[in-house]
């Protein structure tokens, strides 16, 4: 059998999660259509008949400003350090933009410095690519750095997503399995239920206050077929604490809904959801709170 470490890198939203829930098939890991949906790295186990695919899900590359936003880049560039294979992921829909070509120089750099792992370029979002479009962003992509293959995918719907693993597997060596057979990922079912609730919060508004969300679980408590989560939805400012809430009440209730019910379903039971929301002023910068909120040791 055969055992490598995939990291997957790239620019935020290009679609690193995605692939890592298709890979598992199962979803590990929150997507959403903003920036800077992942904020830490998430470990995702893929078992094919040729052997185990380890992936490290990782936060998207972007220019720091808070403290939370270094500490995401940080663990993105270390996440190089510990693969086999690199597999840099870019939008194929868009020629290379200036951050496009910044993070990718970013990537080679670190690379450069301490990794000799082959890198891979993959171009998703081919499923919503006319072909003709597609080539020339493979060919300007192709002159920005030393790729070991290039590869489109669609992270979404799995085209060509079979033909990346075996290419992987085809630079890796034979190992015995790390893993047991149905372990999917390292994370726990209550940060599970903290990022669901973050991706429902995310999904339902806008402009900044994706950004400014972090939530804690207070209460994860299995009682036979019941699982009981109280949790706490922290804002950065009263109006946006107004905002998650809704009028009436009614934005914090749909949030609620559709966290509980996607839960149920992966915790295959019935799910209690309690949520709060509070305003915790600068979280972000906050080195105590980075590590409560498990963005930090
Ligand atoms: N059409 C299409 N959309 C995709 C594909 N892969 C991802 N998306 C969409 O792109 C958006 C971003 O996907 P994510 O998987 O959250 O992207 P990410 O790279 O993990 O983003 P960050 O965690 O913010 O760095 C979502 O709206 C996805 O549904 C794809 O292959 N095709
Ligand atoms: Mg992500």
């Amino acid at each position: 059998m055969k055992f490598g470490t995939m990291a997957i890198l790239g620019c935020s939203n290009v679609g690193k999660s995605t692939l890592v829930n298709t890979l598992v098939h199962q979803k590990i890991a929150i997507v959403s259509d903003k920036p800077q949906t992942t904020r830490s790295r998430i470990l995702g186990v893929a078992h094919f008949p040729q052997g185990q695919l380890a992936l490290l899900d990782t936060p998207g590359l972007h220019r720091p400003w808070h403290r939370l936003n270094k500490l995401m880049v940080r663990t993105a560039l270390d996440a190089i350090d510990d693969a086999d294979v690199l597999a840099v992921m870019v939008d194929g829909r868009n020629l290379p933009s200036p951050v496009d070509r910044f993070v990718v120089d970013q990537i080679f750099s670190r690379h450069g410095r301490s990794s000799a792992a082959p890198v891979f370029l993959l171009v998703n979002k081919i499923d919503v690519i006319p072909k003709p479009h597609v080539l020339p962003v493979i060919e300007a992509y192709r002159q920005l750095g030393d790729w070991t293959e290039i590869i489109p995918v669609s992270a979404k719907t799995g085209l060509n997503v079979d033909r990346l693993a075996s290419l992987v597997f085809d630079r890796v060596v034979e190992r015995e399995d790390a893993f047991d057979e149905d372990f999917v990922t390292d994370q726990s079912w209550r940060h599970l239920a903290a990022e669901t609730i973050r991706e429902k919060v995310i999904e339902s508004t806008k402009a900044e206050l994706p950004y400014a969300v972090a939530v804690m679980v207070d209460e994860f408590q299995e009682q036979g077929r019941v699982t009981a989560i109280a949790a706490t939805i922290f804002v950065e400012k009263p109006g946006q604490k107004a905002i998650v809430i809704g009028k009436a009440g009614e934005r914090l209730k749909a949030i609620g809904t559709a966290a509980r019910l996607e839960l149920a379903q992966a915790l295959a039971c019935k799910v209690f959801l309690k949520l709060h929301v509070k305003v915790k002023s600068a979280w972000r910068d906050d080195d105590h709170w980075l590590v409560e909120l498990g963005y930090a040791t």
